[in-house]
């Protein structure tokens, strides 16, 4: 069995009600589980910041949720306060199927730099880990679903894809925040990659 479902950031957080409320966010779930039942492989990712991360906007003076801001590994949005470590946003989605994980990864818990992609940190050199436990299980097709789209799903299957996995991004189980057209650059990005969008 060479192929993974990776399912990103099914948090509470970026579910309707959550901080950082992704529409319709958590519609996709059933289908996430139906999929889980059929997949050789799963594995979840979980945005896991500590509190006062550097990308909230509560931490810089006088910046919004949404603003951009630059940090010392580049550009970088603002967020409002979400997915802090242990708190009920941070938790996933009650109705997502956890127990059919086979590996968790969290990200995003270096205080000083954010994480989109499962597989690099926002410096884009720093890794996850991911990388080395998928080779290692010679797990070489990727199916991508989850939250958000044109954040850490896109980011995630842009490094999958530049690092040789033959990567599908299953469009219809993942919901964007299209952040100033940040949804149709994200897709336009992946299809250059070579991603297949479905
Ligand atoms: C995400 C913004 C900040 C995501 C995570 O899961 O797409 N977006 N942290
Ligand atoms: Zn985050």
């Amino acid at each position: 069995m060479t192929h993974a479902l990776i399912v990103i950031d099914m948090q509470n957080d970026f579910c309707p009600g959550g901080a950082l409320a992704v529409a319709g966010g958590d519609e996709i779930v059933p289908e996430i589980n139906a999929r889980m039942a059929q997949a050789g492989a799963v594995i979840l990712t979980q945005d896991w910041h500590p509190a006062g991360h550097s990308s909230f906007a509560s931490q810089h003076a006088g910046r919004a949720p949404l603003e951009m801001i630059d940090m010392p590994y580049g550009p970088q949005v603002l967020w409002p306060d979400h997915c802090v470590q242990g708190t009920q946003g941070a938790a996933f989605h009650p109705d997502l199927d956890t127990d059919r994980a086979d590996l968790i990864i969290r990200k995003g818990f270096r205080h000083e730099i954010d994480s989109y992609s499962a597989f690099f940190e926002n410096d884009q050199t720093t890794p996850t880990g991911l990388e080395g436990y998928l080779r290692s299980r010679g797990l070489t097709q990727l199916d991508f679903v989850g939250l958000a789209t044109d954040f850490c799903v896109a980011w995630s299957a842009l490094d999958a894809a530049k690092l040789g996995f033959e990567v599908r991004v299953l469009n219809s189980l993942c919901r964007g925040i299209d952040l100033d057209g940040s949804m149709a650059r994200a897709q336009d990005a992946m299809r250059a990659a070579g991603v297949t969008l479905e």
